[in-house]
């Protein structure tokens, strides 16, 4: 399907600014010249344009929560009006919080187009935090809490509906990070957690058919792509890096096999910090990446 880019240029739920100029530094690296490289028809909507980040402590467990609401209602109409409209949104963001707008704005066309929904999140971070367990309380550490109805009524509430989604429907992938109360949640919860430990005892190979496994030609399939979930050897230009993560190849092979699957309907590519980068870097592998996700591999396979 023809391919929409939505600039979502806000730091607004992270512990570090720069996030904000994630969507220009994919721009600028070639994103949207590399999709059209492959034959896929772009549209740059643009950006969004949002509250600007006040840069304020925690307020009852949670910074910037009004912005975050905002910035989330943004985002959620942006994906719906897409996918409504027949065009494959890809958000680029911008911090992860915004993976709560995007989803429930895919959620909600799912629902009205009688689709079944697949999250995968690629990340080191579960991002299921409350502001009863949160050590941080930026909200880039809490958005799929807030999808499967725990968090502010300004955020689970997004779409009307709460919970936007049903745990069962998400599958984490390259965890490696995961705060002392969130383990108690994401447990209590049965998220499906596909961590650097799994992927170290049975291969990247099994854990992505594992993960894909029980979709059909209803599944719209929606990827979370937090560039943080790369190694940071190979991914440095992120405000939060953990050391233990998937390398170039590991990588490659989740978005190969991700199209493979032939299911994927909408995509984020979330918390790219250029500040931290070096020579727009890690915008470029994140677009190597991107590249595979659409079906660039080195030979024709059957
Ligand atoms: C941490 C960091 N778990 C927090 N989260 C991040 O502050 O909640 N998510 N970086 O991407
Ligand atoms: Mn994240
Ligand atoms: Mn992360
Ligand atoms: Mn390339």
């Amino acid at each position: 399907p023809p391919v929409s880019l939505i600039g979502a240029p806000t730091d607004i739920g992270a512990g570090d600014r720069g996030a904000r100029l994630g969507p220009e530094a994919l721009r600028i690296a070639g994103f949207g010249e590399a999709l059209v490289a492959r034959g896929i028809d772009v549209l740059d909507r643009g950006n969004l344009d949002g509250p600007r980040n006040p840069w304020q402590g925690p307020v009852d467990g949670y910074r910037h929560l009004q912005q975050v609401a905002e910035w989330n209602r943004l985002v959620m109409e942006a994906m719906h009006a897409e996918l409504s409209g027949g065009r494959m949104p890809i958000m680029l963001g911008g911090d992860h919080c915004l993976g709560l707008g995007s989803i429930t704005g895919v959620a909600r066309y799912c629902r009205e187009a009688g689709k079944k929904l697949r999250v995968l999140w690629l990340d080191a971070h579960a991002d299921f935090n409350t502001n009863q367990v949160t050590p941080s309380g930026n909200i880039h550490g809490m958005p799929v809490a807030c999808l499967c109805g725990l968090g502010p009524r300004e955020l689970t509430h997004l779409g009307g509906d709460a919970p936007a989604i049903n745990p069962d429907v998400i599958r984490q992938i390259g965890i490696r990070s995961v705060d002392q109360g969130e383990k108690k949640l994401v447990k209590e919860h049965g998220l499906d957690i596909y961590d650097m430990r799994y992927i170290d005892e049975v291969g990247m190979k099994r854990v992505m058919e594992e993960a894909l496994e029980g979709m059909d030609e209803n599944t719209h399939l929606h990827v979370s792509f937090d560039v943080d979930f790369l190694d940071p050897s190979v991914a440095p230009g992120v405000g939060t890096t953990v050391p233990g993560g998937p390398n170039y190849r590991e990588a490659q092979l989740v978005m190969e096999m991700i199209a493979d699957s032939g299911r994927m309907g909408s995509l984020d590519v979330v918390e790219l910090n250029p500040i931290l980068d070096h020579n727009n870097a890690t915008a470029l592998v994140a677009i190597d990446l991107v590249e595979s996700l659409f079906g660039k591999s080195t030979l024709m396979r059957d």
